[in-house]
Parts: structure tokens; C-alpha cells; sequence
């Protein structure tokens, strides 16, 4: 009988390591490969939640790191007090018939009740401030005010020119300046889809309808990747995110260059004119040649380091393997195959190449 009772704490308290080892396996960082390595040289950023760098994701990683804290203190005090329990009080040999009953005891019915509730309370506290300073109705002071439009499968940015000259355009990767809050708004061209760069910030959804907002502020420089976070069809899980952190100078000449006019197409005159022939130009604006919108702006193509977000490096060869066939890099994706001719590839890729 005794040793049948030793086997079975035995087994208890395998049992309970087991479920802590479980409970607590490392289940944040969801890592994304980085596919292509910045242009600058700069450090690619991984996607875990762990390493904030950037005002409102680390108030999301300290409240984190607060709730887990003083579960694991609950899970400590709770399962040592029944481990203790269990190990203590366990029938010894020559115990006989029921232990003594014990009834009810007002101070540990106090301590139960009382001490939970102050625990709640804090924590609630704790999330109402963090939500307050994440989700601000109001653009930070100095802000740059960015627009992001989710499509299926790729991003759209619109970043504001405060002279009030037109907004600069591009798509899949945002350039920001390092040390400045940035305010997005954002909106969806079709289904719901959740912008997510773990590093900056928390997810915030782009519903159909409606606008949503956020904030974040790259405190270094630095590629920062992410991730579309809410499932939106077939290619979802390459709807990916690439935000750069570069100082000022370096901001204000890639804004620069973006806002100039696409190169002059006098030199490529073959790729341009297939470009304006075929379908190219209704699903695609290259400033100066055409406006269509449902596709990325191709106007300043070749500042990007990847193609079809983030699914490929950018370079001549993604290009042309992209023009054969979209549907051979992105099964699912909203660019048709033209069907193309070589002599109508090779055009096309040299006019698109000198779209820098
Ligand atoms: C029916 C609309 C449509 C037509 C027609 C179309 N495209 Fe696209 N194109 C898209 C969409 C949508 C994407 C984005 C695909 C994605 O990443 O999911 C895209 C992506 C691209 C990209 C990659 C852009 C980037 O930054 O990743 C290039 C380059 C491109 N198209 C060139 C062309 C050319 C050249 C033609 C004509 C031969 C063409 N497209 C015809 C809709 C179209
Ligand atoms: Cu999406």
C-alpha cells in the first residue's frame, strides 16, 4: 500500500515538471527567413516580439513580461504548496482510516479571494495604460504621417509630403527616418489584413470600410521585417513586411529620389511601349506613363530589394522569371501571365531595370 502511494507522488510530480516544461517552451518568436539582406548593409532585425525597439512595442513586451511574471510567481507558490501538500501529507505505512477534517477558515477564504482580486486589478491597470499609450487617437507630435493600404498580396504606402505636395508612393517597403514618431493610417483595398512588424509595434488590422491608426518609432537603424498577420487568402503568408530605420539624411534622399519623376523612358523605348501596349498599364502607375493602381507603383521599381513582397531578392533575373509568370513565383496572385515573347521580356525587364 505505502509504496503503491510513493510510486503514485511519484508520478505526480513528473507529471507536473512535465506540464511546466510545456507551459513555459518559448512560443513567441515566430521567425520569418530573411530572404534578401538590406542594400546598407545594415542589421536585418529578427521578427521576435522580444526585442522591441520601438516606444510602443516595448510597453507591449513589458506588460508581457509583467503577466507572465507574476503567473510563473502563481504557478510557483500554487504547485509548490500542492507538491508540498501531497509529499507531506502522504499515508504513511501504518496510518489508518481518514485524516482529521478540517472546515473552513476565514483568514485563508480572505487570503484566497482578497489576494487574486488585487492581482487582477493590477494587471488590468496595467493593460488599460499600455492600451492607452499604444493605440493613441492622436498622431504623436512631429509625426510623419504615412498612409498603408493592404491589397491581396502586397502593401501600399503613401508617405505625406508636409509642404503639401503629393504623397510619395511605393509598396512593400517603407523607408522611415530613425528617432521620428511615424502615424499610420490605415485602410484595406479589399479584405481584412493586420500589419505587423513585431520589432515596432502590435498588429493593427486594415478593415474594408474603415480606417485604423498606429504609431511606432524605430529608436535605431535597421531593417525590420514583419508580416501580414491576418489570414486574407491563398498567398497571405507572403504578403510580407520590410521596414528600413535610416537617419535623416539618408530619409530625406530616398524621399527625395522617390518623389522625382520615373526615369525617362527616350532609351527604352521598345520595354516602354509593350509596357503601355499590353495590360501592364492599367494594373500599374509608372509616373508620367500611366496611373493604374491595382498593382505597385512601378514608378521608382529598382530602390526596392525585393519583388512581389519580400518573396524574392530584386534583381534582372527575379524580374524576368516574375514577367514569365507570376503565377510560378506567387501561385494565386493577382498578375496574370502575359504570355510574353523573349524579345518582349527582354524590352520589358531593360525599360523596368532603369526604373531606379
Ligand atoms: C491584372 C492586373 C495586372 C496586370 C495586367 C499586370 N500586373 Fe504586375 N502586378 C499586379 C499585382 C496585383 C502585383 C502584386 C503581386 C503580389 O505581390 O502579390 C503585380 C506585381 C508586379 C511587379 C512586382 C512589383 C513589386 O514591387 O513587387 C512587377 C515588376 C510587375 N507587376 C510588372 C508588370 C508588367 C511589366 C506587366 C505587363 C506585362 C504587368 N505587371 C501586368 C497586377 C498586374
Ligand atoms: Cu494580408
Amino acid at each position: 500500500m505505502a509504496r503503491r502511494f510513493m510510486r503514485f507522488n511519484r508520478a505526480s510530480v513528473v507529471c507536473s515538471v512535465t506540464m511546466l516544461a510545456v507551459l513555459t517552451a518559448p512560443s513567441f518568436a515566430v521567425d520569418v527567413a530573411p530572404i534578401c539582406t538590406p542594400m546598407g548593409g545594415e542589421p536585418l532585425q529578427s521578427t521576435s516580439i522580444l526585442s522591441p525597439i520601438s516606444p510602443p512595442a516595448r510597453e507591449i513586451h513589458s506588460l508581457a513580461a509583467l503577466v507572465v511574471g507574476v503567473c510563473a510567481a502563481i504557478f510557483i507558490v500554487v504547485e509548490g504548496a500542492l507538491l508540498w501538500a501531497i509529499i507531506r501529507y502522504r499515508r504513511r505505512a501504518g496510518d489508518r482510516g481518514e485524516p482529521v477534517q478540517v472546515f473552513g477558515s476565514n483568514p485563508i477564504e480572505l487570503a484566497w479571494t482578497v489576494i487574486p482580486l488585487v492581482i487582477v486589478f493590477v494587471l488590468a491597470l496595467a493593460t488599460v495604460r499600455t492600451i492607452k499609450d499604444v493605440q493613441r487617437t492622436e498622431p504623436p507630435a512631429g509625426a510623419l504621417t504615412v498612409d498603408v493600404i493592404g491589397h491581396q498580396w502586397w502593401w501600399e504606402y503613401r508617405i505625406a509630403d508636409e509642404d503639401g505636395g503629393p504623397p510619395v508612393v511605393t509598396a512593400n517597403e517603407l523607408v522611415v527616418p530613425v528617432g521620428r514618431p511615424v502615424w499610420l493610417r490605415l485602410a484595406s483595398a479589399d479584405v481584412i489584413h493586420s500589419w505587423w512588424v513585431p520589432a515596432l509595434n502590435g498588429k493593427t488590422d486594415l478593415v474594408p470600410g474603415r480606417f485604423s491608426n498606429t504609431w511606432f518609432e524605430a529608436e535605431q537603424p535597421g531593417t525590420f521585417l514583419g508580416q501580414c498577420a491576418e489570414y486574407c487568402g491563398t498567398q497571405h503568408a507572403n504578403m510580407l513586411l520590410r521596414v528600413r530605420a535610416v537617419d535623416d539624411a539618408q530619409f530625406e534622399s530616398w524621399r527625395t529620389a522617390q518623389a522625382a519623376p520615373a526615369r525617362d523612358p527616350a532609351s527604352f523605348a521598345a520595354g516602354h511601349s509593350i509596357f503601355l501596349r499590353l495590360a501592364c498599364m492599367n494594373c500599374h502607375a509608372i509616373d508620367g506613363s500611366s496611373s493604374g493602381a491595382f498593382g505597385p507603383n512601378l514608378t521608382h521599381l529598382m530602390s526596392r530589394e525585393t519583388i512581389a513582397a519580400g518573396m524574392a531578392p530584386l534583381n534582372r533575373d527575379t524580374l524576368r522569371a516574375w514577367l514569365v509568370d507570376p503565377q510560378q513565383l506567387k501561385p494565386g496572385c493577382n498578375m496574370p501571365s502575359l504570355q510574353l515573347t523573349d524579345p518582349e521580356l527582354d524590352a520589358l525587364v531593360d525599360y523596368l531595370s532603369s526604373l531606379n
